[in-house]
């Protein structure tokens, strides 16, 4: 085990959002966690018991250490007793009022009691640490907190109860496999009649461990855009209705639509579901020449915007003629379908007979006509293949895990290639034993401190 897992001092923090609430709750996890509880709660008719029985709940009052007669709060206090807790190690619970003075009050009496400040994740890195979860799991919490679409708070469930550690899991012990033939290859190399036979076999694993690390590969794009999200920006000259769009599309007032051109300036976002990818939406001011200095400036934003998104929605009015803008606009952003959706507008008017991409949407921003369409155009064109199961099995939902995943089925198809060409078994495992490497950091038994550290830095404290 790791000696950070091995050498820990005991932490404490809030664990419920900031501003009151009906309750808050402050943890205390470490090997002195009961010690601290000890000095700072005294429950209603004192300790029959200590350690106490963990898992029943006590109620009692909570104090700074050795002033029970000076309460903070009536709390309820819960044991974990190591390693049945979330982090592995004892824990305790004190569920209060949730008054930010009293949380704040709570923590500080655990402080006093020798427990520390914990660092945003910290929980969650200690229950990787002690091995109550693989790191897909840990990465999975932290998506999970902040799904903000059900079908994301489904996918991330889905990974924190181990969808992908499983995965995994299966994945290395068919390499393992792989791996034993090809060591008996090398002790025994006179045995050639069985080596070959078991070569088919060892064939037959990498190729269905590529397939298998492919398959896992695939569903990245939209597992991460569930945690992520999509940025889109709506683009286009000025008055052909990106802000009337952006509004049919959140289905709120929220941009200024004007008929003189020229109306928006600032970027105005908005988030819509989008077949359960949260979708960030982001009116932008039409793109043209010789606009007054603020004008300018919003254009200049305008172009960053169109560099950072995922997808750009050109927006042309379809009852007018193209001007010298749209035409340059829809030449800088042709080429890929993935990254361009062309929509004209106004499809409620007579049109103008402009020529446009065939695979233009029309849309009115007025009467709400193709709006549907269009979402579905999103997603389209961000995830080639139709919609995931993403109520139950694996699901890649970070750029590490795929890159983990890629070094993987790389390492698989190496080999593959290997045994083809006749190569000698002891090139072909060290490509398993690079697979194997590369599934180990999917689950974190291979890491470093620098990725723990990226991870758990996105987290909340008191996680
Ligand atoms: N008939 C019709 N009018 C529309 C439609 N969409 C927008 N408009 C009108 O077009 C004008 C410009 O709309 P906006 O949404 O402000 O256009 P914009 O592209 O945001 O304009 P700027 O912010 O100035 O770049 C307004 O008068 C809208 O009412 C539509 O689908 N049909
Ligand atoms: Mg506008």
């Amino acid at each position: 085990m790791d000696m950070e897992a091995l050498n820990t001092d005991t932490i404490t923090a809030i664990s419920t959002p900031p501003g009151p609430g009906g309750l808050g709750i402050v943890r205390v996890t470490g090997p002195d966690a009961l010690s601290v509880a000890r000095l700072i709660f005294t429950p209603t008719g004192g300790w029959h018991a200590f350690p106490p029985e963990p898992r029943k709940a006590m109620v009692g009052l909570v104090h700074p250490p050795g002033t029970p007669d000076d309460p903070i709060d009536k709390t309820v206090f819960l044991y974990f007793a190591s390693p049945a807790s979330y982090t592995g190690e004892d824990t305790v619970e004190f569920t209060a009022h949730g008054g930010p003075l009293i949380m704040r009050a709570l923590l500080e009496a655990a402080v006093g009691g020798g427990a520390r400040l914990a660092e945003p994740g910290e929980f969650t890195r200690r229950a990787f640490l002690n091995g109550r979860m693989d790191l897909s799991q840990a990465e999975a919490v932290a998506l999970l907190i902040h799904a903000s679409t059900d079908a994301a708070r489904k996918a991330m469930l889905n990974q924190v109860e181990g969808a992908m550690g499983n995965a995994a899991h299966s994945l290395k012990k068919d390499l393992l496999e792989a791996k034993v033939i090809l060591e008996s290859a090398i002790d025994f190399p006179e045995e050639e009649d069985l080596g070959d036979l078991d070569l088919e076999q060892v064939e037959r694993i990498l190729q269905k461990g590529a397939r298998k690390a492919g398959a896992l590969l695939a569903t990245g794009k939209e597992g991460v855009a569930l945690g992520a999200g999509l940025s889109v920006v709506i683009a286009g000259t000025p008055n052909v209705g990106k802000s009337s769009l952006l509004n049919a599309l959140l289905e709120e007032e929220k941009a200024i639509v004007h008929e003189m051109a020229g109306t928006t300036r600032d970027s105005i976002e908005g988030c819509i579901n989008v077949q359960g990818v949260p979708v960030r939406v982001i009116d932008t001011a039409g793109i043209r020449q010789g606009a007054d200095e603020i004008e300018v400036e919003g254009v200049l934003r305008t172009r960053k915007q169109i560099d950072k998104a995922d997808l750009i929605m050109v927006v042309v009015d379809l009852s007018q003629q193209l001007s010298h803008g749209d035409l340059s606009l829809l030449k800088e952003t042709e080429g890929s379908a993935s990254t361009r959706v062309v929509v004209a507008n106004k499809a409620d008017l007579a049109p103008a007979g402009i020529e446009l991409p065939e695979d233009a949407l029309w849309v009115s921003a007025k009467t709400g006509e193709g709006i549907e369409d269009l979402k579905r155009a999103i997603y389209t064109s961000c995830f080639e293949e139709r919609t995931l199961d993403r109520t139950e099995g694996a699901m890649v939902v970070s750029v590490r895990q795929a890159e983990a995943l890629r070094g993987a089925r790389d390492a698989c198809l190496r080999a593959h290639r290997g045994i083809k060409n006749h190569v000698e078994p002891e090139c072909l495992a060290v490509d398993v034993d690079e697979a194997l490497m590369h599934i180990g950091q999917l689950t974190g038994e291979v890491t470093s401190d620098d990725v723990l550290e990226r991870i758990f830095e996105n987290f909340c404290i008191g996680k």
